[in-house]
């Protein structure tokens, strides 16, 4: 897992409406509305549970320790969905044992491994990647109009694409895999294949094959430039949870309103929505 920079992390705040009227433009789902669409659970009951749901982030010290504003953004996201939210005013052990005593229903944080979520009531623990496929691919579904017979490829056969693949099967898309190391495909569809009772997953052999016959795209590899300019053209779509962005500038221009990325803002909207399912 690719570890967020304070430049990654500090513009997220102050663009938040933007990203979300964004989003609405090209999905005509707000972030909220896409994270309840990946769960499959009605808005307006959810806008209802989060204002009584109480949210307490813990900053974490551990291993390379605390990234300036993680903790601070991860709660603006929370209130701009409409929960309480706020960051502990200790971190580690401390933060933990305030967020309990203050009667928290549910705490988020991340060492440098994992970032989690947990219902303090109901004991149910959500992982960002396993939301962050989750909403991606709920994304690209909601981009796509449907994904279902189309053709959509997952670069990256990580923790997040296996989750994205995963949903995206669910969603009854034509699914190929790519990961440079092939063995991280190969295990990837194997493990699908049992899970789905052999369904037609592909596993490509390079990005150009990967990524011919206009394919919708789910990038989440760690990579800077997964995938080559002069093969974007060809892409009906992309959500990219991959961090960084595995797309140039010029890439990004040319997918204009076919294209998401963000480095928080989908997975942790998904997190929390899962937090009241
Ligand atoms: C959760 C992000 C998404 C991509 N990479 C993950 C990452 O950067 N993880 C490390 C998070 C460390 C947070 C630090 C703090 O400020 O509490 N322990």
């Amino acid at each position: 897992m690719t570890r967020l920079t304070n430049n990654d992390v500090s513009p997220i705040s102050s663009h938040l409406k933007e990203y979300d009227q964004k989003l609405c433009t090209m999905t005509d789902h707000t972030l909220l509305g896409i994270a309840c669409h990946a769960y499959g659970v009605d808005e307006k009951k959810i806008k209802q549970a989060m204002k009584f749901f109480d949210i307490q982030v813990v900053p974490i010290t551990a291993g390379q320790g605390i990234i300036t504003d993680f903790s601070e953004t991860v709660c603006v996201i929370l209130k701009f969905l409409g929960f309480n939210a706020a960051v502990t005013p200790e971190p580690d052990v401390n933060g933990l044992c305030l967020a309990y005593e203050n009667k928290a229903d549910a705490v988020m944080m991340a060492d440098d491994f994992r970032f989690i979520a947990i219902n303090l009531h109901t004991r149910k623990v959500t992982d960002n990647s396993d939301a962050t496929g989750l909403v991606f691919a709920s994304a690209l579904d909601l981009l796509a109009n449907g994904l279902k017979d189309k053709k959509t490829t997952v670069l990256g056969c990580g923790p997040v694409g296996e989750s994205a693949a995963r949903n995206l099967l669910s969603s009854g898309a034509k699914v190929s895999l790519f990961d440079p190391d092939q063995t991280a495909a190969c295990s990837l569809e194997k493990k699908l294949a049992a899970e789905f009772k052999n369904p037609k997953i592909l596993i490509e052999k390079d990005i150009h094959a990967a990524l011919s016959g206009n394919p919708f795209v789910l990038e989440a590899t760690p990579s800077n430039l997964s995938i080559p300019d002069e093969l974007i053209s060809g892409l009906k779509g992309m959500a990219a949870p991959g961090v960084p962005l595995g797309i140039s500038q010029n890439a990004a221009r040319v997918l204009k309103d076919r294209f998401i990325h963000d480095k928080l803002e989908l997975g942790v909207a998904a997190m929390a929505v899962s937090l009241l399912l």
